[in-house]
């Protein structure tokens, strides 16, 4: 890739950030949760950090997660409820086949995973490579019921 195709991308990343962030932000009902339909969420991972806070979204929307690790050791994406996070967390895979809404990024790479929200209620997303949910690589997904 040459050089204005790289700042052409990075420019376009950094709006679709802002557009979720936007989106995340605002607070109430489902209006500012991100959904309906199919959803694209860039996640960076830098300095053991998930550059992603809180997320909000509606019921039946099937969100596409796309994940960049910057840094340079293995990271992961785990989507789901308190069991698949505790069966992550006392587990000793280190790499995860596909599974909707698991996946593991090698240092510097970039990989992708779909997960369908299909009920609303509380979920979490989180690392868990030893000690990296202790570091603060987790966050909340509130999934509310569309409209
Ligand atoms: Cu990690």
């Amino acid at each position: 890739m040459n050089r204005i195709a790289r700042i052409g991308l990075a420019v376009g990343l950094g709006a679709l950030v802002v557009t979720v962030g936007y989106a995340i932000e605002a607070s109430g009902s489902e209006h500012d949760a991100l959904g309906p339909g199919v959803v694209r969420v860039e996640v960076g991972i830098e300095n053991s950090r998930f550059d992603l806070g809180p997320l909000r979204v509606q019921e039946g929307t099937l969100v596409e997660f796309v994940v960049q690790n910057d840094d340079p050791i293995d990271h992961e994406l785990v989507v789901g409820d308190e069991d698949v996070h505790r069966r992550h967390a006392s587990g000793t895979e280190r790499r995860h086949p596909p599974v909707p809404g698991e996946v593991s990024v090698a240092p510097g790479d970039r990989a992708l995973t779909f997960y369908e929200f299909s009920e609303a209620g509380s979920l979490v997303y989180a690392c868990h490579l030893p000690g990296h949910v202790a570091y603060g690589m987790q966050g909340t997904i509130q999934v509310v019921p569309s409209g």
